[in-house]
């Protein structure tokens, strides 16, 4: 029998938020053939001071216009945007987070990339990350792929390049593998904390393997996998690490959590941060809950 595609899957939601998937779904060919033909600078910055690629503004005003054109969605809250963008009629009922190209420093070296996807249904632009009611990413690897969170689980969707170019569901209900095998780590080990050192030494002791991507979509998916856990860790100069909270930390942990793993800032959930900036970074660490658990006791001990 063949599988459901990713828009019978999507009926059995709430509309609007079958709106918000299917809106940045449609838009995955179109993306990804533009990947090998804008590889250079825009010349632009974004509020980091980082130098947008022309691929990072491009797909930005592609989700943003197409997103916004589903009517549902009030705000967009975008790495590449700098403040967030409401919808100037004031409609709709949600607000969406958008990292449009998450890993964009592997565009050139041609690494994994993807776009990361985060909804809320609130008056509020920012809430805890706990108030999600889905999160989704688009992975435009060798094989693209779409994994999809709501409270109720988490699908795997591939799109298809022969006969129909739907994407169809590839994996169901997927869970974290007991015991988690990988481990993915950022930031420069000089820079560790030193309880986040001990915690990196325990598990290689237990024999867990490092594999490292550089681009959250890609390294969270091989966890999501294999089992294991991902962080970008709190650093000696740097105590909030790397990653934004609102558009990349939350929607992940999001899915770890409906995957039956947990999320950690080094203290507590992830999900339970209100956040009071929209560029916020946060430590995050995502994976099994024996590990995040263990994670959590040896930073309590210093
Ligand atoms: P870019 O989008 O600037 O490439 O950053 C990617 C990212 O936000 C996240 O996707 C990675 O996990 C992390 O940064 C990689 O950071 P390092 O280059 O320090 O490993």
């Amino acid at each position: 029998m063949t599988e459901k595609t990713l828009e019978q899957h999507t009926t059995d939601l709430n509309e609007d938020v079958a709106a918000i998937i299917n809106a940045v779904a449609n838009l995955t060919d179109e993306i990804f053939n533009e990947l090998p033909h804008r590889r250079g600078m825009a010349g632009t910055k974004n509020v980091f001071g980082e130098e947008q690629k022309a691929l990072d503004v491009w797909t930005n005003d592609v989700l943003v216009e197409e997103l916004m054109k589903t009517g549902v969605v009030r705000t967009i809250v975008s790495e590449e945007l700098g403040e967030p963008l409401h919808n100037p009629e004031e409609t709709g009922d949600y607000v969406v987070t958008l990292d449009p190209l998450d890993g964009s420093s592997n565009i050139e070296s041609n690494n994994l990339f993807g776009t990361i996807v985060g909804v809320h249904k609130e008056k509020e632009t920012l809430t805890k990350g706990k108030n999600q009611v889905c999160a989704f990413y688009n992975l435009y690897g060798p094989i693209t792929t779409l994994v999809c969170a709501t409270k109720d689980g988490v699908n795997e969707f591939v799109k298809h390049r022969k006969g129909s170019t739907d994407y169809f569901l590839s994996r169901k209900n997927m869970k974290l593998k007991e015991p988690g095998s990988l481990m993915s780590i950022g930031g420069l080990p000089k820079d560790w904390t030193p309880a986040y050192r001990e915690f990196v030494q325990e598990m290689m002791d237990a024999g867990k393997k490092i594999r490292y991507g550089g681009a959250f979509v890609g390294d969270f998916n091989q966890i999501l996998y294999y089992g294991g856990f991902f962080s970008y860790p709190s650093l000696v100069d740097k105590p909030n690490g790397k990653l934004r909270l609102v558009i990349e930390a939350n929607p992940m942990s999001f899915i770890i959590e409906a995957a039956g793993g947990a999320c950690s800032n080094e203290k507590g959930s992830v999900l339970e941060i209100l956040p009071d900036d929209p560029n916020q970074r946060t430590p995050i660490h995502v994976g099994n809950k024996d590990l995040i658990k263990r994670l959590e006791e040896i930073h309590g001990k210093y």
